[in-house]
């Protein structure tokens, strides 16, 4: 996972303090605000973040030409991710084109899509439109190679999910990858030629860099005030030619687009891997943490974050992958995340007709029918001091402690002793909600568990108590 990141010189590390130094002198008193990239109080801030923050849980689209050959090219398979094709194939750019012409899905309906991710209780959607193949969802005016222009579907895939988020209440995200493999400013690197090569790292034609950025933010006015996203999600930075000045530059670009916008971390670069943040001596660009494939195993504390995870082995669909994760890991995935205080951005990887695979429907499903008995105790929540327990996690919001019990025990349910005095606790799943009895001291805290849990997943139950949790100091 660190190749991207070793190719980051010395060099470029003492330029990017050099320039975090330049800008502290240069601005005002407040070092922590100084070092932000657009200045905003922490209360704008709050309040810019909000939605997302409650929201805890957003589908991730990850759909393109790729989805055509979906894995497998003349007859071979492809190692590797999906969406990842065609530099894992060493395919040209005229074989490649041959996907463009077959990609006709007809089977895509925007009413149905966006119901599956309400109805799996996510609150947002991010959608690949344009990855790094270069392929674009939407008719834009910039380029022709877009799936207006170039497929016999002749649709903007990006205007009928966005009507029909609008209709249906559900938030719209953009994915964007800066890394273009197609854009004739840039090619893919021979191997051996930076540490990254053979990676589909491109390499960036002399003179053409302000041209491609041009392009990219040509393209991202497209998106901003056609579809009128809510964040924008970057990725691709990691190639040599972007740099900490390029994130800076594009970040107060989206804002200023539209205030209001989120945009992830990946629009910088110079962090250290994908966990680094707009921390308050940083000049880092970026408004949340993007870890992937993986859950920090305290969460990241005081910093927003959001972990992007995939339901089978790969982002964009792949035939030959079958290795599905179970619902309850799922499940627990999301609840872990939400214990933790991030996100949870679960991918669907749509096929070439325009639907998302059996296999996900499935277990998106089954996550709602939990979500509409628990979705409480995961919307709007944030970390607990709690941790890991061995029966499960928990989430907390004012006046309640929600606890996920993965492991339902016998009796009753052990806690570490909490300061708080508990007023009342039932089971989130009991429409009664009828009271459950709570022994507590300043040593030991304990629940009274009826024998059989309500869930054979993740039983919630709810702590009311007085203000944030806090443990018996040294327990
Ligand atoms: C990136 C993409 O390359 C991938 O296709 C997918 O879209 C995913 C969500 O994001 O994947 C990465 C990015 C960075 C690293 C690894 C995979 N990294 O730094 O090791």
């Amino acid at each position: 996972m660190n190749r991207r990141w070793k190719s980051t010189t010395d060099l470029s590390v003492f330029l990017c303090r050099v320039a975090a130094a330049a800008i502290l002198l240069a601005t005002s008193a407040n070092p922590s605000l100084a070092a932000e990239p657009v200045k905003e109080s922490p209360a704008d801030r709050d309040a810019r973040m909000q939605w997302w923050r409650d929201a805890r849980f957003g589908m991730f689209v990850h759909w393109g030409v790729y989805s055509v050959p979906a894995g497998v090219y003349q007859g071979k398979k492809v190692g590797g991710i999906g969406e990842w094709i065609k530099s894992n194939g060493n395919i040209p750019n005229e074989e490649y084109d041959k996907f463009v012409a077959q990609f006709d899905p007809q089977k895509f309906d925007a009413a149905t899509f966006v119901r599956t991710a309400k109805q799996a209780g996510m609150k947002y959607l991010v959608i690949t439109t344009k990855h790094h193949d270069g392929f674009c969802l939407w008719d834009s005016k910039v380029s022709d190679f877009d799936v207006v222009n170039s497929t016999p579907y002749h649709k903007d895939i990006l205007k009928q999910l966005s009507d029909e988020c609008k209709k249906q209440g559900l938030t719209l995200c953009f994915y964007y990858s800066i890394m273009d493999w197609h854009h004739p400013s840039q090619f893919i690197a021979a191997k051996g030629k930076h540490p990254d090569a053979g990676d589909g790292q491109t390499e960036m034609r002399k003179g053409m860099k302000q041209d491609y950025v041009d392009y990219m933010k040509a393209q991202l006015k497209e998106l901003v005030t056609n579809y009128d996203p809510a964040m924008l999600w970057f990725d691709g930075e990691w190639v040599n030619w972007w740099t900490h000045e390029d994130g800076l530059d594009l970040y107060q670009y989206c804002r200023s687009l539209k205030p209001s916008i989120l945009v992830n971390n990946r629009v910088d670069k110079g962090r250290k891997g994908m966990h680094g943040l707009t921390g308050k001596d940083k000049p880092y660009a970026g408004d949340f943490g993007t870890p992937e494939q993986e859950i920090p195993a305290v969460g990241l504390p005081g910093v927003d974050w959001e972990s992007c995870m995939t339901i089978n082995d790969t982002w964009g669909f792949k035939q030959h992958d079958h290795n599905w994760k179970s619902t309850e890991k799922l499940l627990q995935n999301l609840i872990d995340i939400a214990s933790k205080g991030g996100n949870y951005l679960l991918n669907v990887g749509p096929t070439s007709a325009g639907q998302i695979p059996p296999e996900s429907i499935e277990r998106l499903s089954e996550i709602g029918q939990w979500m509409q008995v628990n979705g409480e105790s995961i919307y709007g929540t944030s970390a607990t001091p709690l941790g890991k327990q061995p029966w499960g996690r928990a989430t907390q919001k004012p006046g309640r402690l929600y606890l996920h019990v993965f492991q339902w025990p016998q009796g009753r349910l052990e806690l570490p002793p909490i300061a708080n005095k508990i007023t009342g606790a039932f089971l989130l799943a009991d429409p009664k909600r009828q009271p459950l009895q709570v022994t507590q001291s300043d040593s030991s805290l304990f629940v009274l568990l009826p024998k059989d849990a309500p869930d054979k997943i993740a039983s919630v139950i709810v702590l009311q108590i007085d203000g944030g949790v806090k443990l018996v100091a040294g327990k």
